[in-house]
């Protein structure tokens, strides 16, 4: 199932829901009424997904396999320990889903997931995830660029950063019943960053719909930050002139910076950021600056002291 090319799959197989998300050609010619009825079908993990391979984006490491991905998950909403949320995360309601874009935009909006799906072509991108906690993985995302919704909104010359808001329901996410963070789970980007080519916003992963997990419906994707930056299960993105202040540096602001770059020279003050352990893999590698992505971010950072700005 995971990595199946649409041409081979039977006309036998295809359903509505696969029509709709792995077929373009067919969204466009069908995108009137007759399209209306499929979309009130709600997409849920094991879902197909399609995106055209994005070349430009793929990585000469082996892809962590799709159990590790989905069963070693870090989702405070869902508990704190990594198994805790792929056994919790079913009670996530996916659909219906929107997400309010607002703050210093021209054209702000409430808009619904699957209409966001068919902004622009999705795309598969290999990236390499890493947690400040020391491990990462290589995950194929689906997705398009962040850009594209940014830039849809019409920001004002005053949108200097953009916050993403999780959802906030301690029915549907257990976890926040405890303290261990501020509810709802919050974190930020500048502007540069944000609309940043790698910065993927993600409906997907291993050709299909996220499952809850991983931050179903619609999370972010940033990949030479570390992983605590890569939100899950947006439901507000606000354009802001002023830097937000994030869940992770409520918590512990000299532990954790707003700009959260992979920078294997700037320890954690508990631990050392030199080294990660690959999930799946026995020995630690090194770490790579910006993530192994500094031919394409380190330029957002010039004259930045990394240290500082941590
Ligand atoms: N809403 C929300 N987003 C979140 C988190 C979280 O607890 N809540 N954890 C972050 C952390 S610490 C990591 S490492 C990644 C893990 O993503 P994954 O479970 O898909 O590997 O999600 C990030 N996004
Ligand atoms: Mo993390």
């Amino acid at each position: 199932m995971i990595k199946r090319n649409n041409a081979a799959i039977q006309a036998s197989e295809i359903t509505p829901r696969e029509l709709f998300y792995g077929r373009r050609r067919f969204m466009q010619m069908a995108a009137g009424a007759g399209a209306a009825a499929m979309l009130s079908g709600a997409a849920s993990a094991g879902d197909k997904l399609a995106g055209a391979k994005s070349t430009a984006y793929m990585l000469p490491d082996k892809p962590t396999p799709l159990e590790d991905v989905t069963r070693y998950n870090n989702f405070y909403e869902f508990g704190v320990d990594k198994e805790s949320p792929a056994k919790s995360a079913g009670s996530l309601k996916t659909r219906p889903w929107r997400v309010a874009v607002e703050g210093e935009v021209q054209k702000p909006g409430v808009f619904d997931i699957d209409a966001m799906l068919r902004w622009a072509p999705m795309e598969e991108r290999v990236y390499r995830l890493r947690c400040v906690e020391g491990w990462s993985m290589v995950v194929p995302w689906l997705g398009f660029p962040l850009a594209e919704l940014i830039k849809r909104v019409e920001p004002t010359g005053n949108a200097k950063f953009v916050e993403f808001v999780t959802l906030h329901d301690a029915e549907q996410m257990p976890g926040q019943r405890s303290g261990v963070l501020e509810w709802p789970y919050r974190e930020g980007l500048r502007i540069d960053e944000a609309m940043h080519p790698l910065t993927l916003l993600t409906f997907g992963l291993y050709g299909e719909v996220l499952p809850n997990q991983n931050g179903a419906p619609v999370r972010v994707i940033v990949p030479w930050k570390y992983g605590f930056k890569s939100v899950k299960s947006i439901v507000k993105i606000r354009l802001l002139e002023q830097q937000p202040v994030t869940s992770w540096m409520q918590a512990g602001p000299r532990e954790y910076g707003f700009y959260a770059n992979v920078n294997p020279a700037v320890d954690h003050p508990r631990w050392s950021q030199a080294r990660e352990r690959r999930i799946g893999e026995f020995l630690k590698r090194p770490t790579l600056p910006f993530n192994g992505y500094a031919d394409q971010v380190a330029g957002l950072y010039a004259g930045m002291d990394l240290a500082r700005y941590f």
